[in-house]
């Protein structure tokens, strides 16, 4: 008998994966988690049914979300990332050696065990002295942090379920306030492709908060859509202020899509990307 996981995006469109076992089935506090392992993408997590990560493609978000936005910055100290239980992003952003403490902020302990567990090539950095982990709501969390954090990167779920909160511009706004001077956020920003509503939303609610806001884009086999896209979001900071970092050269051997040459091409927009995230005009913000 053959058993496949099936995510279902639309009515229309559903997209399966043929798997050997099921790893990790619970419900927690929150969702229900899934660990499977898949023919062709190794092992999956899935939260409420939804495809979070796998292990064969996971590198080109968690290498996206956290290396546009730090390279940027001219010493990033203090980092925070909310949601993210997975672990793949704190790991990326480890190999940053200006970072003195990386705080996880994560709704879900239960995603973070089970990631240790069952992931340990994505989650096996989370044990590191410079991760401090927080199990608690980010909205609330954020709410308290002042002036405190260089690079923010929201690491969320889709906006449904737990991750809601983390796409409204009260959170924008708490993130902005949260950060230090010249400090910078990155976030996921759904699909162009698939969610069109949710993009045009986002980034409608980020331009109200952040003066600058720089949308870019890379290919996610295993998200609805395939094409993804993350916002970086800065008062004083653009993501061009990165290119010339000395850093990148010794990170891009690290890295298995970060390199020097990616760095400059995923600012690179469609059309319809640019109408889906500007409207008719489709002027795009410059890099
Ligand atoms: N539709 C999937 C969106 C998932 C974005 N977050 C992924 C978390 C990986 N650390």
């Amino acid at each position: 008998m053959e058993l496949w996981v099936t995510e279902e995006h639309l009515k229309a469109v559903r997209l399966s994966y043929k798997i050997t076992e099921t790893l990790y089935h619970g419900e927690s506090s929150f969702q229900t988690i899934d660990v499977v392992d898949t023919v062709a993408y190794g092992r999956m997590l899935l939260l409420d049914g939804l495809v979070m990560t796998t292990e064969k493609d996971e590198f080109v978000y968690h290498e996206m979300i956290s290396h546009i936005p730090m390279l940027a910055h001219p010493n990033p100290k203090k980092v925070l990332v909310i949601g993210g239980g997975d672990g793949g992003t704190v790991r990326e952003v480890l190999k940053h050696p200006s970072v003195e403490e990386v705080v996880l902020c994560e709704i879900d302990g239960d995603v973070i065990d089970v990631s240790r567990r069952f992931l340990p090539s994505i989650a096996g950095k989370l044990d590191e002295p410079r991760v401090d982990i927080q199990v608690r709501d980010g909205v609330a969390y954020i709410a308290e942090q002042k002036n405190r954090f260089d690079v923010i990167l929201i690491d969320s779920t889709d906006p449904i379920g737990p991750g809601e909160g983390l796409f409204t511009e009260e959170f924008y706004r708490n993130v902005k306030a949260a950060l230090t001077e010249n400090g910078i956020m990155a976030n996921q920003s759904e699909s162009p492709v698939a969610n069109p509503r949710e993009i045009r939303l986002v980034y409608t609610l980020l331009g109200k908060v952040f003066p600058a806001v720089v949308p870019y884009v890379a290919t996610i086999p295993t998200y609805p859509g395939h094409y993804w896209s993350w916002a970086f979001c800065s008062e004083s900071r653009k993501p061009s202020d990165g290119f010339d970092n000395p850093v990148a050269a010794e990170l891009e051997k690290d890295c298995r899509f970060f390199n020097r040459d990616v760095h400059k091409a995923v600012f690179a927009l469609p059309n319809f990307v640019r109408e889906r995230i500007y409207g008719e005009a489709g002027v795009a913000a410059s890099c």
